[in-house]
Order: C-alpha cells, then sequence, then structure tokens
C-alpha cells in the first residue's frame, strides 16, 4: 500500500503539544505520546441542517450545548456531503472514499470487509465502538464493541442489536443511544484510547419528538424561510419533477394525523400514507378545515414543529455527553466532534429531504473541540467533505492516510492552518434516481464562490452564483454574461470528476437495494417504525 507520509508529522506535532500539555515535560514523550492520542467521540446526527444550530446563525431554534463545542473549539463554515443521503455518507465517512469507490451510491448494503478508519484505528490500539444508527445493511466490521438500530430503527422504545442479539431499550431512541454510550464509556478498557461513533436516529424523518419537546415546541411559530414558496422559475425540470415537497409530499403520518376510528390495519395504514390536501384541525375547541394556503402554512409549521423538538432533545444529549466527560476527567484528551450525515430542506426551495446539491442539503454541520490543543471559538472556511473524517482520525491517531482514500486530514484546520495545496473546489455525485421522492441524478461542483450543477440523464444544468445569490434562486446557465464562467466551471468539474475516478460507475444500473433487509444478526427483528399520533391542532 503506498501511503502520504506528510500527514505524520502533522500528527507528530500536535502529539507533541498535548504530550507537552498533559506532562508539562517534552522528555518523557516517547513514552507519553502513544497515551496522548487523543480519544476521539464521534457525535453523528441523522439529517440534521446546519442551519437549525444557533452557532451557525439558526433563525428557528437554539441548540446551546452544540454551540458549546463551537465555541470551545472549531466551527467548519465549509463542510459538505459528497453525495447526500444517509447510507452512502456513512459508507463514505468509513472509508475516506466516494460512491464510486466505495460501493455505496444508494441504499445498498455495505461491504464490510473493505478497509475502514475503524479497522485501522482499532490495529493501532484504539478500543473501538459504534452505538446507534448505522444503517449500512452489513454488520459493523472494526469495532470492538457495537449495538446498533435494525435499519432505520424507531423513536420509542428503540430496539438495538449487537453480536450476540436484540434488545428492546425502553424509552426515546436519543437518551437510550446517550445511555448506551455512557455505559460503554465507564466500561471501556481505559488502558487505550478510545474511538467512539455516537450516531442518532434524530432527527430523521417522520420526526417524532418525546412529549416533553414535543410540548417545548408546539405552539411555537417557526419563522418561513425565503424561499418557501420558490417557483423555480429559470431552474431545470428536477425541481419542478421532485416528491419532497412540504405543501405536496408531507403524508398523514408524516403530520401526525389520527387515522379515523375502526380501521383495519391495512386500512389505516392506506389512510396514514394519502398526502392530504385538506385537514381538520381544532383550535379553542372549535373545529377547522384547512385547505389551500392557509393548509400549505400549517403543514411547514407541524414539520418544522416537529423536527426541532427532535433536534432539542439531540441538543440536551450532547451536553449529557460533554458534562459526563467533564465530571470524569475525560475532557482534556478527549476530542469531540458533532456531526451530521449531511444537511436538509427546512421547507428551504418548498423541500423537505436533502439529496439534492443546493446548500441546505450539501452542508453539514461540523464542530470539533479538544480542550487546550484546539484554540476556542475559531471558525473555518476552508472546503471540507466527508472524505476528510477517515483521514482526520487517523493522523490524530498517528496513522498515515492510505493513498487510496481521497480525502485530506483536517488536523492542520484544528491549528487554524491552510495546507499548501487545499482543494478549492469539491465534487458532488448524487445517483438515487427515480429513489423515494423522483430526484433527479446529478452531478456538480461547489467552489468558494460558485456552483455548477449538471442533471446528467437529461443534460440540463444549473449554474449560481453562491455570493451573490446565496440562496441559489438565479439559475446563470443561459445567462450570455456568464458563458465564460460556466465554460471555467465545466473544464474544474470535468477535472475534478477525471482525478478522483469517476468513471461513471453506478450511473446506469444501481446496486440492489439492501440497508433495510435483515441482516445477518437481525432475523425477525421488528423494524417497522412506531408512529404517535398527536392529530391536528
Ligand atoms: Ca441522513
Amino acid at each position: 500500500m503506498k501511503l502520504n507520509h506528510a500527514p505524520r508529522r502533522f500528527a507528530a506535532g500536535l502529539l507533541l503539544i498535548a504530550v507537552v500539555m498533559l506532562t508539562g515535560c517534552a522528555s518523557r514523550s516517547t513514552r507519553v505520546v502513544t497515551a496522548a492520542r487523543p480519544n476521539i467521540l464521534f457525535i453523528m446526527t441523522d439529517d440534521h441542517a446546519a442551519h437549525a444550530m444557533s452557532c451557525y446563525g439558526s433563525k428557528v431554534n437554539q441548540t446551546p450545548h452544540m454551540d458549546r463545542i463551537a465555541s470551545e473549539g472549531i466551527r467548519f463554515e465549509r463542510c459538505y456531503a459528497v453525495n447526500s443521503i444517509c447510507t452512502p455518507s456513512r459508507a463514505t465517512i468509513l472509508t475516506g472514499k466516494y460512491s464510486h469507490k466505495n460501493g455505496v451510491p444508494a441504499f445498498n448494503r455495505f461491504d464490510g470487509t473493505q478497509p475502514t478508519v475503524s479497522k485501522m484505528l482499532q490495529a493501532a490500539g484504539y478500543y473501538t465502538a459504534m452505538l446507534g444508527k448505522w444503517h449500512l445493511g452489513s454488520d459493523p466490521t472494526g469495532f470492538d464493541y457495537w449495538n446498533i438500530l435494525p435499519g432505520q430503527g424507531r423513536y420509542f422504545d428503540p430496539i438495538l442489536y449487537d453480536r450476540d442479539g436484540s434488545q428492546v431499550y425502553p424509552g426515546y431512541a436519543t437518551d437510550v443511544i446517550t445511555d448506551l454510550a455512557i455505559e460503554v464509556l465507564k466500561n471501556r478498557p481505559k488502558d487505550k484510547p478510545f474511538f467512539l461513533m455516537c450516531h442518532h436516529k434524530a432527527p430523521h424523518r417522520n420526526w417524532m419528538p418525546d412529549e416533553k419537546h414535543r410540548l417545548q415546541f408546539a405552539d411555537r411559530h417557526i419563522p418561513e424561510p425565503a424561499t418557501l414558496q420558490d417557483s423555480y422559475e429559470g431552474r431545470t425540470d428536477a425541481l419542478r419533477e421532485q416528491e419532497q415537497s412540504v405543501f405536496k409530499d408531507l403524508t398523514r403520518r408524516d403530520l401526525k394525523l389520527a387515522p379515523p376510528a375502526g380501521l383495519k390495519p391495512a386500512q389505516s395504514n392506506q389512510w396514514l400514507n394519502v398526502k392530504p390536501t385538506e385537514v381538520e384541525i381544532e383550535v379553542n375547541g372549535e373545529k377547522k378545515t384547512l385547505t389551500g394556503e392557509a393548509l400549505n402554512a400549517w403543514k411547514y409549521q407541524r414539520y418544522m414543529q416537529d423536527y426541532l423538538a427532535c433536534v432539542q432533545s439531540v441538543d440536551d444529549n450532547v451536553g449529557r455527553l460533554l458534562d459526563w466527560l467533564d465530571a470524569n476527567g475525560l475532557r482534556e484528551n478527549t476530542l469531540v466532534i458533532y456531526t451530521s450525515d449531511q444537511g436538509f430542506f427546512l421547507g428551504d426551495h418548498g423541500l423537505y429531504d436533502k439529496r439534492f446539491m443546493y446548500e441546505p442539503s450539501l452542508k453539514m454541520p461540523f464542530l470539533v473541540c479538544w480542550p487546550g490543543v484546539i484554540k476556542p471559538g475559531q471558525v473555518n472556511d476552508a472546503i471540507a467533505i466527508n472524505c476528510d473524517f477517515a483521514p482526520t482520525f487517523l493522523e490524530l491517531a498517528g496513522l498515515p492516510t492510505p493513498a487510496d482514500m481521497q480525502g485530506r486530514s483536517l488536523v492542520p484546520c484544528f491549528r487554524g492552518e491552510r495546507p499548501a495545496n487545499w482543494r478549492t473546489a469539491m465534487y458532488y455525485r448524487y445517483y438515487h434516481d427515480p429513489g423515494d421522492h423522483n430526484t433527479r441524478a446529478h452531478y456538480g461542483l461547489r467552489t468558494a464562490t460558485h456552483k455548477l450543477i449538471c442533471f446528467w440523464k437529461k443534460d440540463q444544468w444549473e449554474c449560481y452564483d453562491l455570493v451573490k445569490d446565496p440562496d441559489e434562486m438565479r439559475n446563470l446557465y443561459s445567462d450570455p454574461a456568464s458563458q465564460g464562467l460556466v465554460a471555467q466551471l465545466k473544464q474544474q468539474l470535468f477535472r475534478l470528476k477525471k482525478e478522483l475516478q469517476d468513471e461513471d460507475q453506478f450511473s446506469a444500473e444501481l446496486p440492489p437495494d439492501g440497508v433495510d433487509g435483515p441482516g445477518p444478526a437481525r432475523k425477525n427483528l421488528d423494524i417497522a417504525p412506531k408512529t404517535v399520533f398527536y392529530g391536528g391542532r
């Protein structure tokens, strides 16, 4: 295996800082270097958009505990998913590779025999553990301990399974997964650094909050985004054809409308899957039927109230974990990361879900703190991608990045540095077409200032000036004055596509679905989500 040794030097420097900080004596470094490799606590949620975090300037909620990670460490402003959907992002994080290299372009099963960062950390002496939402079809490899939700898992009384079998955990998934994370940390071998992936289900669809947080948001009016009523003028067919519209595609199940009494289970299911064009609600004891614009506005509120309530529970639980690290003397030598597998549309362009390369979906929140080593309160605008996470973990462990990983370590950025030849653009590719939301396949390029998107099956293009038009409303692709820009971006796009060895693998045919099917250790598990309905109000 050809190895890139440059990151090793960065790691050595960083470890030395940690050693000096921890021991006050560099001469003992040989013995202490191994001990000083930081613990890594990687907290990842599912579908948490950066613009639903106050440290990213949210207009809709406050996340004080996540903000604590940002204020004590570093907030990345430009961290992007290379394929904005759950399973592919998880495969990319584990392998440091794009979908066309790790074999997971859509909801297909991950081949766990391939090299992963968890295997490399484990071999280097880390205690490795994985908890919560895995969603890769095959069972985890490279972890000393794992306990995961089958498929999507459920919000209430979740089932998790490990090597030995499955168990129902009474309670709310976000609390349960945090409890389990604390248990793992308590029981870990103390003579090794740990790498813990703590993956929450929340705030994934269908956004089911616990009662405490639901009530916090139940009567709150959530401001609408400026692009909620986007008419898609000047854009390609893709926006008009998608089926992830807040107004048109939320089902009664998503909206938590209660099925009429007396329906048989199959009928009830059918009723819940309807995308309603009228909804009866009750206000101050009076029944009222909503249609048209009033119903649209109500759907947005219900969606966002539930989504944000799920996020709030995550924020509380992030606080619990940080407090636990503090109380147990682990903060100083634990690097904590908070991220999400991709972004999400919060009514932006009238949408929910992700998939598209537009900013709300492309952008991942990425916060890192490591007290004493990472200077507090930093904001970094280097273009980072989820392929970078694995090389980052490896450098923290003093390991080089294998040459076939497609990301670079972000550790220099933690120190406020921008390494020479850092990428000036990132490449994106989405495959799952038509998928669950009839989202057209596309690839594209994002630079610090512009974006070019190609919906390749129809040869339709979009181009945006992200400085003048951050909401991506004005497609410049056919604008006569922008033809030089478009040509230059196209050249860059195809150069990057070639460099990354994207030879249109999976463009004609996707591997079969497999992530929600029965895996080796989860036969006969009840994986159906249980929905709590609270009706119209
Ligand atoms: Ca996701």
